[in-house]
């Protein structure tokens, strides 16, 4: 299995709403293996951080706010194609918009409580991981199952 990762994190709606199993099951029972995870409280300058590419948008500060006041689920996940598909798990930015199935659709209602952050390519994969985790913090094993999933 090639070593994509992506960043994935649960926002504070989705921890406060007891939905952190939920989410992270979705992703395992998928076939992805997860290879970091942290609960934390960012600060407002972190959320600016992680959010830098929404800074002119008129929710960003709204955005921001949010994101810095409650815990959130940090994770980076890897597996074939986890990049492009878990941005499929999750769905739609908008959940009115999101397909049922997804988690989006399945589990939030407006786009400011939209309850999980994914990268949206390869060089934010990269970037987000890097911002959110050490090095030391990224885990690589072998899973049991790998040959089951990926023959
Ligand atoms: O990557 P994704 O989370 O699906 O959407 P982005 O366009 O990167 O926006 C990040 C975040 O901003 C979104 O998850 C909710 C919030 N947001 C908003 O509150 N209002 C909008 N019109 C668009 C995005
Ligand atoms: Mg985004």
């Amino acid at each position: 299995a090639e070593l994509e990762r992506t960043f994935i994190a649960i926002k504070p709606d989705g921890v406060q709403r007891g939905l952190i199993s939920e989410i992270i099951s979705r992703f395992e029972r998928k076939g992805f293996k997860l290879v970091a995870i942290k609960i934390m409280v960012p600060s407002k300058e972190f959320a600016q951080k992680h959010y830098h590419d929404l800074k002119e948008r008129p929710f960003f500060n709204g955005l921001c706010d949010f994101l810095s006041s409650s815990p959130v689920i940090a994770m980076v996940w890897e597996g074939e194609g986890v990049i492009k598909y878990g941005r499929k798990l999750i769905g739609a930015t908008d959940p009115q918009k999101s397909e049922p199935g997804t988690i989006r659709g399945d589990l939030a209602v407006v786009v400011g409580r939209n309850i999980i952050h994914g990268s949206d390519g390869p060089e934010t994969a990269k970037d987000e991981i890097a911002l959110w985790f050490t090095p030391s913090e990224l885990v690589s094993y072998t899973s049991n199952d790998e040959k089951w999933i990926y023959g």
